[in-house]
């Protein structure tokens, strides 16, 4: 057993939250790739870790009962190495409150929508005009919240860096810079991706990234990616092996 902490991970924003999270406190850890697009994420094996069959997942040798333990849902692994560390969350008052408010805000809205216009942007193999429009202004609308937050805030939640902030960076990088008037979001963006520390997370499994699915507006998928994905292997739960 990995006396380290094991993240299975990959080049997207729900991983890089954890591995800058990991860099942030210093925790020293052993990243596992996870090949989504060729079903790793069906295997029986990861299902036993995750039976929502995503990343990220950690391992901690030395869980809270002194024990192994295995946590999934990138929201609630922040704030269990944040609470594991005793840092980058208040431990009282309002600033853990906020801290809270704004990792549920990304977690429920910021990446679930921009989630979802990605979807409906780049992977759907069918351009459907009406989801576009819907979640491209929704993610809009929340790049403005978080904008309007940032004009008068130097961080997400009380006056320190946090797992708030963390849990957004990864999910706003990309899309600031497509964007016009976000100043502020941008301004926050550049500050945090001066940190090494993130630096160094959002590079862990960065050489997995596929250019020839990349390249062309992350046009490159094929039917075996979407498959696994958002088709007949992502769905085929009930019907016996997912790795088939
Ligand atoms: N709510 C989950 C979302 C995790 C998630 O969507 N992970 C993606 C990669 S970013 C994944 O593993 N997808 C594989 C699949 O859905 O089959 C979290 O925040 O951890």
């Amino acid at each position: 057993m990995s006396a380290n902490i094991v993240l299975y991970t990959g080049p997207t924003p729900n991983g890089r939250k954890i591995s800058i999270a990991l860099e942030e406190l210093a925790l020293p850890y052993e990243a596992r790739y996870v090949d989504i697009l060729e079903g790793d994420q069906h295997k029986p094996e990861f299902r036993a870790l995750n039976p929502n069959n995503k990343f990220p997942v950690i391992i901690d040798p030395q869980g809270p009962e002194g024990r192994e333990f295995v946590l999934w849902e990138s929201g609630a692994i922040l704030w269990y190495l944040a609470e594991k560390t005793g840092r980058l969350l208040p431990s009282s008052g309002e600033a853990r409150h906020l801290v809270h408010q704004w990792l549920m805000f990304q977690m429920a809205g910021v990446g679930p929508m921009i989630g979802q216009f990605a979807h409906f942007f780049f992977y759907a193999k069918d351009k459907h005009p009406y989801a576009i429009q819907r979640y491209g202004a929704e993610m809009r609308r929340l790049l403005e919240v978080m904008d309007e937050h940032l004009a008068t805030h130097e961080w997400f939640a009380g006056d320190s860096y946090s797992i708030a902030d963390i849990s957004i960076l990864p999910w706003v990088e990309g899309a600031v810079e497509t964007q016009e008037n976000i100043e502020h979001l941008q301004g926050w963006v550049e500050r945090l991706k001066q940190r090494p520390a993130v630096q160094r997370g959002l590079d862990v499994a960065r050489d997995q990234v596929r250019p020839e699915i990349v390249e062309g507006g992350m046009q490159g998928f094929n039917d075996e990616h979407r498959s696994q994905l958002f088709g007949t292997a992502q769905y085929a739960r009930d019907q016996g092996s997912r790795q088939d």
